[in-house]
């Protein structure tokens, strides 16, 4: 069905999946109006000095993509290439442990503020109307006027709307005001640990001082670091801490704390990170959590995506991707349907499933990332799962590979994967090696229980 080009929608945020969102639709010839709550990040300083990565995978390059000519070039031009994660032991070297079988199977490093710019731009030049210093106050439904107010000033702006997307990130002001107009079953669930970002620079002659092509990891157990590269040379660290206990947030409160918990438990990294001291005082940790919502539409009138409909903690880097699958979903049902309500509605019983899986992957990782990964039992389990993967490579597809370099929409990977584990976790109990298995009994478990999967080779 098509509808007249003067349609009109209003988008609250133009963050990652904001701005996205506003390239599919104009491009799709909607009249889209974006507000967002801080400065232009072309002009502005804002966080000029930080510089925060993120890694994109299969699933957010496909997203780029379904969004038009350029767009994923645009975006790739910044990226640097992971092709898996080096894990720092307490002792020893570090080791890589690839992420798939070769450099077709990698993922992404990009600089949060950049891959924002170019998104931004591409919007604008799409004809999207974007609005800065617009932060979402509150939302008369029935008058259909929602009122930004501008910070530098506090002055009120009123606007008209038929209706309004809410991609206005975890603390999301739309989700607060359509939440009080009707519930919409929301839940947060707070991890009961918080993050802490510090940075690695160069090395003198402007080079990078570890494995520039790697996501960085130092699995200590109950807590973890990670480190992804930019660019100029430069890593973004994050501290995994808990919020409570011996070793925690509780516990290292300034920097000087900081600094001998890395001379204890981070020593290979702590001469990488000259500033510890002054970045770890410089910003609060941050929250971690899962929000869980029943309803993510309110009749036609406004619909939440991304991390305002389903934030999720970041142990399996797949926020923005799954932000970005999103994004596509809504502009699909929109074309497809001339009644809002109706396309919220299909959107949400599209991902909301989807978004629920990812969730509790993401959640599960956690435990593997800062513990398994130095595991006999899990790195035996990871050696049979790469064999059943090379006899039958279309039915035994490693859980990190369905997740990260094909589109299985999450809710399958996640049923797969519990299969999956249970076959490997079966097999390899109680044994060291590999030495014993049966491969022709586990030929017939893994024809029976695995159907071929759609897009894996
Ligand atoms: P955001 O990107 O948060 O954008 C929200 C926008 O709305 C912002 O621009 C904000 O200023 C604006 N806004 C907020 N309130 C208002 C208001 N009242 N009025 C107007 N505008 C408003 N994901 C990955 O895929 N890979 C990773 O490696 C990864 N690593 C992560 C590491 C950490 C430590 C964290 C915390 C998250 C990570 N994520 C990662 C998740 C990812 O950051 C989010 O899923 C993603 O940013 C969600 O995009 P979004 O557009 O929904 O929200
Ligand atoms: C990725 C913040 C973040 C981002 C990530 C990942 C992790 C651990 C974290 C998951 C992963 C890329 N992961 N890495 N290695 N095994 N699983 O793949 O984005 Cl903490």
């Amino acid at each position: 069905m098509t509808h007249s080009a003067t349609r009109a929608l209003n988008i609250v945020g133009a963050g990652l999946a904001g701005s996205l969102l506003a390239i599919l639709l104009a491009r799709q010839g909607w009249n889209i109006t974006v507000h967002e709550r801080r400065g232009d990040p072309r002009i502005s300083d804002y966080e000029r000095g930080r510089s925060i990565n993120l890694a994109l995978a299969e699933r957010g390059r496909n997203a780029l993509r379904q969004a038009g000519p350029g767009v994923e070039e645009a975006v790739m031009a910044h990226a640097v290439m992971m092709r898996g994660r080096m894990v720092h032991p307490r002792y020893g070297h570090p080791v890589l442990q690839r992420y798939g079988r070769d450099d077709s199977e990698v993922i992404w490093s990009i600089h949060r503020r950049e891959l924002n710019i170019t998104l931004l731009q591409l919007a604008e030049d799409a004809g999207a109307q974007v609005h800065f210093h617009q932060r979402l106050h509150t939302v008369d439904f029935d008058a259909g006027h929602a009122r930004f107010i501008d910070d530098r000033t506090d002055t009120p702006r009123d606007v008209r709307f038929d209706s309004l997307i809410g991609a206005d990130g975890a603390g999301s002001a739309l989700r607060a005001a359509m939440n009080r107009r009707a519930p919409l079953g929301e839940r947060i669930e707070f991890l009961d640990h918080s993050y802490k970002e510090l940075e690695i620079p160069p090395a003198a002659d402007g080079s990078a001082r570890i494995e520039r092509n790697a996501l960085h990891i130092w699995p200590r157990g109950r807590y973890m670091c990670i480190a992804l590269p930019n660019h100029e040379g430069t890593f973004t660290v994050t501290l995994f801490l808990p919020n409570k206990g011996e070793t925690s947030f509780a516990t290292v409160t300034d920097g000087a704390q900081a600094q001998a918990l890395f001379e204890r438990e981070f020593a290979d990294a702590l001469p990488l990170i000259p500033n510890l001291r002054a970045d770890w005082d410089a910003h609060p940790p941050g929250l971690l959590g899962t929000l869980y919502l029943e309803r993510w539409h309110s009749d036609g009138r406004a619909v939440l995506l991304g991390d305002a409909a389903h934030a999720m903690v970041p142990f399996h880097g797949q926020g923005m991707n799954c932000a970005f699958e999103d994004c596509v979903a809504l502009a699909r049902h929109l074309q497809h349907s001339s009644d809002l309500q109706q396309a919220y509605a299909a959107f949400e019983i599209e991902r909301a499933p989807n978004a629920w899986a990812i969730q509790q992957m993401a959640l599960e990782n956690y435990i593997e990332m800062r513990d398994q990964v130095a595991d006999p039992a899990f790195l035996l389990q990871r050696d049979l799962e790469q064999a059943l993967q090379q006899r039958w490579p279309t039915r035994f597809v490693p859980h990190y590979t369905m997740v990260t370099f094909l589109h299985t929409p999450y809710a399958l990977a996640l049923e797969r994967t519990r299969i999956q584990r249970r076959i490997l976790q079966q097999a390899t109990a109680g044994h060291a090696t590999l030495s014993h298995i049966d491969w022709s009994a586990l030929e017939t478990e893994v024809h029976a229980k695995l159907p071929v999967l759609e897009g894996a080779h």
